[in-house]
């Protein structure tokens, strides 16, 4: 209930801070980053997503978070863009956020910021693809846009092969869990189905969770593209995120 408060506060005082995962080729070269949501908590320090989106889901507040969300992470790249570096950013939306205003706060987040649409990409779960009618509609208008989309945690939801052909996406992001699994032939044999499957749809995969060098060794191997992970970085405040890329380039 407290939480519940403060975040009501929290959105009013926008306490919420960014952090930025580079995406990398798996010769490690810096692509772009993932932005991920902290809220600075006056009493409580830094807390992480899983202590508070849900309650954001629940409490409604998600949808001005999320349009905080997108304005920052729109004008921190833009910045970045701006002082040289060709980076491009993915901002995680939750179920709630697809309705028709998703629209109009991108829009302005990105004519805010003067980033171009292509510099963007939205990331979905899988499940919310499959269970909110009304997401496939508002993913289509954004990616009219040029806003790229990116299914998250690919594998883990129940979306069929049929249904994927038909979705409005342009990424594949292949859940942790089976890269972390890469060592087991099961494991293995799901990221090369997930592989050609993008092949064979024309979607670009992303690799996420690669923790270790064998992990991006195979998965140089089985031919995937781009990776994220703790192997090259973790998510970084944006000023450490800077130095990162600057040392890489
Ligand atoms: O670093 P990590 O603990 O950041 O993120 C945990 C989870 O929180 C991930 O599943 C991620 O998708 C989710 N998440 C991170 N940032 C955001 C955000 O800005 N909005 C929403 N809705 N979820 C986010
Ligand atoms: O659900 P989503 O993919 O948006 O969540 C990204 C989450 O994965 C964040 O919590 C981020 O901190 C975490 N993450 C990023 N890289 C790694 C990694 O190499 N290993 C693990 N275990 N988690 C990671
Ligand atoms: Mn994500
Ligand atoms: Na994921």
């Amino acid at each position: 209930l407290r939480l519940e408060a403060d975040l009501a506060r929290a959105v009013e005082t926008d306490e919420f801070v960014l952090h930025y995962q580079p995406v990398v080729d798996l010769e490690g070269r810096p692509l772009g980053c993932e932005a991920l949501l902290r809220w600075q908590h006056p009493e409580d320090g830094l807390l992480y997503p899983d202590r508070f989106v849900g309650v954001a889901e629940r409490s409604g507040a998600i949808a001005r978070i999320g349009a905080l969300v997108l304005r920052q992470a729109c004008r921190q790249v833009a910045r970045w863009r701006r002082e040289g570096l060709t980076v491009d950013v993915a901002v995680n939306l939750s179920g709630a956020q697809l309705r028709p205003a998703l629209l109009g706060e991108v829009r302005a987040a990105l004519a805010e910021a003067d980033l171009p649409a292509t510099a963007l990409t939205c990331e979905v779960t899988e499940t919310v693809l499959v269970t909110e009618a009304h997401a496939i509609a508002v993913l289509a208008d954004l990616r009219a846009l040029g806003v790229r989309v990116a299914v998250d945690d690919f594998g883990t939801g129940y979306s069929s092969l049929a249904a994927l052909r038909r979705l409005p996406v342009d990424v594949l992001k292949i859940d942790r869990s089976f890269v972390a699994a890469l060592d087991q032939p099961g494991d293995a044999a799901i990221v090369e189905a997930v592989l050609r499957l993008a092949q064979a749809l024309d979607l670009d995969v992303v690799a996420e969770g690669v923790e270790t060098e064998f992990e991006a060794r195979v998965l140089r191997e089985l031919g995937c593209p781009t990776g994220q992970g703790y192997r090259w970085a973790r998510p970084l405040p944006a000023e450490d995120f800077r130095a990162w890329w600057a040392a890489r380039v």
